[in-house]
């Protein structure tokens, strides 16, 4: 039996000191950001680490928040010392909780539809709600680290144990998983889950929501760095090209399917690269847009079919764009248009978010 002594023994050895808890609580917060926002657009797995270390850093906060938590305890339980600060506080408290709790649950393998999300949007809905809750905290909270916090030689162990310990923690929850045979094992290294057979969801970003396209009047274009510009009718495509590509949608699903269309190198053969050429952009009716470097874009294809059926128009009839190893959302709908250009397309960032509100 462990006695609370000891446990409260094993605890004061591992804790760090307060301003040091508080300024690591701090710098694990903006990793998270970071490399939670990063995340969305590694789709291979050689990119699987940033997803490894975010569910580790994930891990040692909900320590570093228990201390925190349980030091300043008093100040909730006491109703003395509340201030207009403490509601700020509560707020944040919630929202820490909140977004280290649906992280956790979602690698597990929990999932809950609350209005039209899962878990895991929820969990970034909160993560991005408690960066500003943080940086209003920090202004009524600022304490600036002092060199003797830095100088305790004891706080490089603890910090080396508490993130050992997210690593053995991640290590033996997929085990876990594994070994009980929990819905957590079907997870892809980015978190999203399968979706098996013919049907997957539409998912649009934001407010991209076309009228469907007629495929009469719809032309495909393809032009820029190019040898001759291509104006080509929905009957000129010459779909023979096949390729079985996994979908992999940020807010949290996957899927394998077989796609059928037009290869995009030869597009590109047909049309001619200029010398210059270096990135090829496909733009959507819509005017949402993903550009690929040149040898990446001549792999890709512009499907009309997936499975035994042409697309639908949810889907992006009558082309869409299949970019194996992109993230869903570089999977570019309704494509209208294909140019080749010297440089990459900073602002398809923006546009992407932003395409269909009017
Ligand atoms: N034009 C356009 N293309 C788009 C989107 C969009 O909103 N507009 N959504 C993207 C996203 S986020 C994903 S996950 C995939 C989803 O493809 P699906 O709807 O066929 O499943 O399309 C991508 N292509
Ligand atoms: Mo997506």
């Amino acid at each position: 039996m462990l006695s609370r002594d000891t446990v409260g023994g094993v605890l004061a050895a591992v804790e760090p000191q307060p301003r040091l808890v508080d300024w690591s609580i701090f710098a694990l917060v903006c990793f998270e950001t970071l490399s939670g926002l990063l995340s969305f657009t590694v789709g291979t797995s050689d990119g699987a680490w940033l997803f490894w270390l975010h569910a580790v850093a994930g891990l040692t906060l909900v320590a570093l928040v228990g201390f925190k938590l349980y030091r300043v305890r008093h100040r909730v339980t006491n109703r003395r010392l509340w201030t207009r600060a403490t509601a700020l506080s509560l707020l944040l408290t919630v929202l820490a909780l909140a977004t280290l709790g649906t992280g956790i649950a979602w690698v597990i393998g929990a999932d809950a539809d609350i209005w039209l999300w899962n878990l895991l949007s929820v969990h970034v809905f909160f993560g991005l709600l408690l960066v500003p809750v943080v940086v209003l905290h920090l202004r009524t909270h600022f304490r600036p680290p002092r060199r003797v916090d830095f100088e305790d030689r004891r706080a490089a162990l603890q910090y080396a144990g508490l993130l050992v310990g997210g690593a053995v923690l991640f290590r033996a929850q997929e085990t876990t998983n594994r070994l009980l045979g929990t819905t957590g094992v079907e997870r892809r290294f980015t978190g999203s889950k399968p979706v098996e057979g013919s049907s997957f969801p539409v998912t649009s970003w934001v407010a991209d929501d076309p009228d469907p396209v007629d495929t009469e009047t719809w032309t495909l274009s393809v032009g820029g760095r190019v040898e001759t510009t291509l104006e080509l009718d929905y009957d000129d495509l010459t779909t023979g090209a096949e390729l079985e590509a996994l979908l992999d949608c940020t807010s949290g699903w996957y899927t394998v399917q077989n796609w059928r269309g037009v290869r995009v190198g030869d597009l590109l053969d047909a049309a001619g690269l200029a010398d210059d050429a270096r990135y090829v952009r496909f733009v959507s009716v819509t005017g949402y847009r993903w550009s690929l470097p040149v040898e990446e874009a001549r792999e890709a294809l512009l499907a009309t079919r997936v499975g035994d059926d042409p697309l639908s128009h949810g889907h992006g009839a009558p082309l869409r764009l299949v970019a194996p190893g992109r993230r869903g959302f570089q999977w570019v709908k309704w494509v209208e248009e294909v140019s080749v250009r010297r440089r990459g397309d900073p602002a398809q960032w923006l546009v992407t978010l932003i395409s269909g509100f009017d």
